[in-house]
């Protein structure tokens, strides 16, 4: 393939709408739902505020700004490998340092809905990924595998998007040996739709977090409360998931965009 003249094409196919581009993001502000840890673990990401500062008036008489408190890892938003301790001695691992080529890259979508509306607690296990290369097409180095259980449909509510009861949380997501046959395909993440890359009840598996102890160990990327997976092809779409170029930056809310093929 000749570059110019593919990027060429490209171009003509976004303007003529005959590749879509999908929005993958939620709203950030301050209803989007936040991570809860136990209080004797951890301290928990703050609540989202947004403060004007004008809006064409005497604080700014022709124009309107706001400033914002956010934590990085709020909403849809992009995990870095030294967010977590196996990962943090990256020098390409943080916001910042990540090569942007990263940033752009085929995505594979795996469909679990609807077993994740039988089942909250549903795992994707290593055989299920495998299946699913068998049926679509095999998952190549530098790809993104993202979950689809259509659990975005709930981020009107924090309650019903924590799932939280007595036990903890109740959401979908993968196993550890899934993630390591995900790794070991060569691709660069794992996204999902739930708070966090992990199940709900990840702390108790082995390791706590699998999703992020061994994606961030092995220099891969996490994305989470992602949206509207429904709307693209199990394969064949383009995902551009680029975040604030932070320094140091363990993570950033990200604006997560498809380029799907139409018709
Ligand atoms: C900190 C501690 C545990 C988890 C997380 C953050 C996330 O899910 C995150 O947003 O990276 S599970
Ligand atoms: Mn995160």
């Amino acid at each position: 393939m000749e570059s110019g003249e593919t990027l060429a094409g490209l171009g003509e196919l976004l303007l003529s709408g005959k590749i879509e581009v999908v929005d993958l993001a939620g709203v950030l502000g301050p209803d989007t739902p936040l991570l809860k840890l136990p209080p004797e673990l951890a301290v928990d990401t703050p609540k989202i505020e947004i403060h004007k500062i004008s809006a064409y008036d005497d604080n700014g008489p022709w124009w309107a700004w706001n400033w914002l408190k956010v934590g990085e890892h709020s909403g849809t938003h992009f995990d870095a490998p030294i967010h977590w301790i196996t990962g943090k001695d990256y020098a390409d691992g943080a916001t910042d340092t990540i090569p942007p080529k990263n940033f752009v890259a085929p995505v594979n979508v795996i469909d679990c809905s609807t077993e994740s509306e039988a089942d909250h607690d549903f795992l994707l296990t290593a055989d299920r990924v495998k299946a699913w290369e068998a049926e679509h097409g095999a998952i190549a180095p530098g790809e993104w595998v993202v979950m689809r259980t259509d659990w975005y449909k709930r981020s009107g509510s924090e309650d019903e998007f924590l799932n939280a009861n007595e036990t903890g949380p109740h959401t979908p997501g993968p196993t550890a040996e899934a993630i390591e046959y995900i790794i070991s395909t060569g691709a660069i993440g794992w996204g999902s739709e739930t708070i966090g890359t992990d199940a709900g009840q990840a702390a108790g598996m082995e390791p706590p977090f699998p999703a992020h102890n061994l994606m961030h160990k092995a220099n891969r990327y996490g994305l989470a409360s992602l949206a509207h997976l429904d709307r693209l092809p199990p394969k064949g779409a383009i995902m551009i998931a680029a975040p604030l170029k932070i320094k140091h930056g363990t993570g950033s809310p990200c604006r997560v965009l498809a380029l799907v093929p139409k018709g």
